[in-house]
């Protein structure tokens, strides 16, 4: 049995998440970790809040609260809407934990015994009407490289070059907006990057099935020449440096966030010691590691963290497979958290259940190119795929089964070429889709799933049984025998995608409970005669444009907040 370690990238403390931070990474993961599951792998699906850093900060301090319990909030706040998402973590945990502050500490201690580390002197900015430093996100400004005049501290919005604070033109504070700022010297400590830069290339040559997008970035950090990283912020909120000297100092939020993926491990180890055991994922040969994020967090997950986990010269697991995807656009323009532009995952939630929401995500996945969400299209896919496609399927299936054999499967009558030309085709089918899932391909595998839906859908319309019930008893019984069936293997694939309505099917076909094996040769037996079936209700409500009007005008139209209101994002 294969083993698969997948995580995904942890969604910053600061409220809720929108439609974007779904597509990029949680769904992706989500779907991928339940596809592993269905072929029978062994799966650990990690996932965690993030909680350090100016975004914990500045988030708490709109709120007026303290940080400690804002993060707890916050934290319990997004568990649940996870969970209303399908989203099936084996453990969400927090980057604020009590092992990820040990474990943070430890690899810290191990990169300094191993020589990685160096003290410097920084001049940084103070902001004199903040009354305190100002580190990465808490200054913002105009990018040296590509003009964009949303660049934070660490990072521009646009380019996705990395930064530091004192390259911005024209700074200004986050916090108040002042431009009266001071350089002063604060003592940092930094990761040796540059000497870890021929092992980092060493072992990103050995990781085979990068995407493009991946590499490519990846790449340009190194060709750029990869620079020392300074770990350290002045911040009171975070992971403490256990270093004389650097009391009221702790680690910056990047250095700690991808540790809690080990950390959050240990979380769920914890929870369960007798069964469960962080060492079987992290210090495991035969363990396959894939992480699913946004493509401006590669740089962090393909340079960043390996260096950490390299210089440690410790034995831990390295990601095999990194998913990175594009950007999900919101009515041809960004979504943004500080500006509560886009749909939030709750108010998605309060509109419609999550499979809707997952379906279209993952059939429009930002992975070649961006992809623009619009309510017009949303409408339309819904409709088509959902509710047409497949609802109209398992209805339509159904509730023939029920009204002209009252719910009973029926038994005889002998399959014929109409039957082995459908299995020839499901199996062409499955084999792709199974690719696909294989590679990570969320479209394609979404469209391989619509294609079984559409090729179940034209072997009961081409078999007609409300036909063949007067003329050829027997023909009718086989067709109704195998479309139920095959409405099963329909749930089946679909399960990934749209689980609840998927395990709402199979049960209505009184099929088993829990996860729904991969297809096999005898898929399409697994319903047997003279069981029972119920038709289920309906299965998705068809939207329309004027809905789609509706929600355009309520959430494209919502004034934006003033850009200090919120930490940047
Ligand atoms: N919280 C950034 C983000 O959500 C960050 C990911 C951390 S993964 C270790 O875009
Ligand atoms: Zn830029």
């Amino acid at each position: 049995m294969a083993k698969a370690l997948i995580t995904s990238a942890l969604p910053y403390i600061n409220g809720v998440k929108h439609l974007g931070n779904l597509a990029g990474s949680l769904l992706p993961a989500d779907i991928h970790a339940r596809f592993r599951r269905q072929i029978g792998d062994e799966v650990l699906f990690i996932c965690a809040t993030d909680e350090h850093g100016t975004p914990a900060e500045l988030g708490a301090a709109e709120a007026g609260l303290a940080i400690r319990e804002y993060c707890c909030r916050q934290h319990v706040l997004q568990a649940n809407i996870y969970r209303r998402l399908n989203l099936s973590f084996d453990h969400f945990g927090r980057s604020s934990s009590r092992q990820n502050h040990a474990l943070t500490q430890h690899f810290f201690r191990r990169l300094e015994e191993n020589g990685f580390i160096e003290e410097r002197v920084l001049h940084q900015f103070y902001s004199h009407e903040d009354g305190r430093f100002l580190p990465d996100r808490y200054v913002v400004g105009t990018c040296p490289h590509c003009g964009s005049q949303r660049a934070r501290g660490d990072q521009c919005e646009d380019c996705a070059r990395t930064l530091d604070p004192t390259d911005l033109i024209d700074p200004r504070s986050a916090i108040s907006g002042s431009t009266d700022l001071e350089i002063r010297p604060s003592r940092h400590l930094f990761l040796k990057q540059t000497a870890l830069v021929e092992e980092l290339e060493r072992w990103i040559a050995t990781r085979t099935g990068w995407l493009s997008l991946v590499t490519s970035i990846a790449r340009k950090w190194l060709d750029e020449g990869l620079q020392d990283r300074c770990i350290t912020r002045d911040l009171d909120w975070g992971i403490p440096v256990p270093k004389p000297g650097y009391e009221g100092k702790v680690f910056y939020v990047w250095f700690d966030a991808p540790i809690a993926y080990i950390a959050a491990t240990q979380e769920w180890a914890e929870l369960n010691p007798e069964t469960r055991d962080w060492r079987r994922w992290w210090q495991a040969e035969d363990v396959e590691y894939l992480q699913f994020l946004g493509k401006d967090n590669v740089p962090f997950h393909a340079v960043s963290f390996p260096c950490t986990l390299l210089g440690s010269r410790e034995p831990w697991k390295t990601v095999d497979i990194i998913k990175g995807v594009n950007w999900l656009t919101f009515e041809g323009g960004k979504f943004s958290t500080s500006e509560r532009r886009g749909v939030f995952l709750d108010e998605a939630l309060d509109l419609l259940p999550a499979d809707y929401w997952r379906w279209w995500l993952a059939s429009n996945a930002p992975e070649g190119s961006d992809t623009d969400f619009t309510f017009d299209r949303f409408v339309q896919d819904v409709n088509n795929d959902l509710s047409d496609t497949f609802g109209n399927l398992v209805n339509r299936t159904l509730a023939f089964v029920t009204s002209r054999f009252q719910g009973v499967v029926p038994g005889t009558g002998a399959p014929s070429e109409a039957e082995r030309q459908l299995e020839q085709d499901l199996a062409q089918h499955l084999d792709a889709l199974r690719r696909h899932h294989a590679t990570g391909s969320l479209r394609k595998a979404a469209e391989d799933v619509r294609a079984i839906w559409r090729l179940a859908n034209g072997y009961f319309a081409a078999q007609a049984p409300w036909a063949s019930f007067r003329t050829d008893p027997d023909r009718c019984r086989v067709t109704v025998r195998t479309a139920v069936n095959l409405v099963g293997v329909c749930a089946t694939v679909a399960w990934p995608f749209i689980p609840s309505t998927a395990e709402t099917v199979l049960a209505s076909l009184g099929l088993p409970q829990g996860i729904p094996a991969w297809p096999a040769a005898d898929s399409l037996r697994l319903v047997k005669a003279g069981s029972t079936i119920q038709t289920p209700p309906l299965l998705f409500r068809k939207l329309t444009q004027d809905w789609a009007e509706e929600q355009r005008n309520r959430f494209g139209r919502r004034t934006s907040a003033p850009w200090r209101a919120g930490p940047p994002s």
